[in-house]
């Protein structure tokens, strides 16, 4: 198992548009793991294989709370196949946007398809903050961040603050 530098806005890496996963190889349950020990690190409940530069349809998630059982999920090729007609708003933040959050309107409910690690077929019905997260996640693989579905002035004002980070932290 190994940490992996996680890539921090604005970055055209985040833009891109991930390709499914061929096959689920040795090599990919490797990333997963890799990808999960990255996150619980950090700590975030979710991470997409594009936020340590691995452009590939996959990502990790664990809602899990401090103290409960770990619950780790590895979602590979994953499709939307029915989301509720409801909304929620939540406030959300993003590894790759440190330090910054807003609120976000997403579909409350969603049936999601894809591949776990064992390359087997899964359907999973979310509601609530693993409903979120999974929207999140998959947003990354079209290299989508929570700040595309926000006002481009509050947008741009978290761009702008993570823009003049990078320059503080490569000044010198
Ligand atoms: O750790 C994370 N927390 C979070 C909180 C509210 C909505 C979404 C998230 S996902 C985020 C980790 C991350 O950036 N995943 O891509
Ligand atoms: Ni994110």
């Amino acid at each position: 198992m190994a940490q992996l530098p996680i890539i921090v806005a604005p970055d055209p890496r985040l833009e891109a548009v991930s390709t499914p996963v061929e096959q689920v190889t040795d090599e990919v349950r490797q990333q997963l793991d890799d990808m999960l020990e990255t996150m619980y690190a950090a700590p975030g409940i979710g991470l997409a294989a594009i936020q340590v530069g691995i452009a590939q349809r996959m990502l990790v998630i664990d809602i899990s709370r401090e103290g409960e059982e770990k619950n780790p999920l590895f979602i590979i090729n994953p499709e939307i196949t029915w989301v509720s007609d409801d909304d929620q708003l939540y406030e959300e933040g993003c590894l790759s946007l440190p330090e910054q959050y807003a609120e976000v309107e997403r579909p409350a409910e969603v049936k999601v398809s894809y591949l776990d690690r064992d390359g087997r077929q899964q359907e999973l019905h979310a509601e609530g903050l693993l409903a979120v997260c999974l929207q999140h996640e998959m947003d990354h693989l079209d290299g989508i961040l929570f700040v595309d579905h926000i006002s481009a002035l509050k947008r741009n004002m978290i761009l702008r603050k993570l823009l003049k980070q990078k320059r503080l932290a490569t000044a010198g």
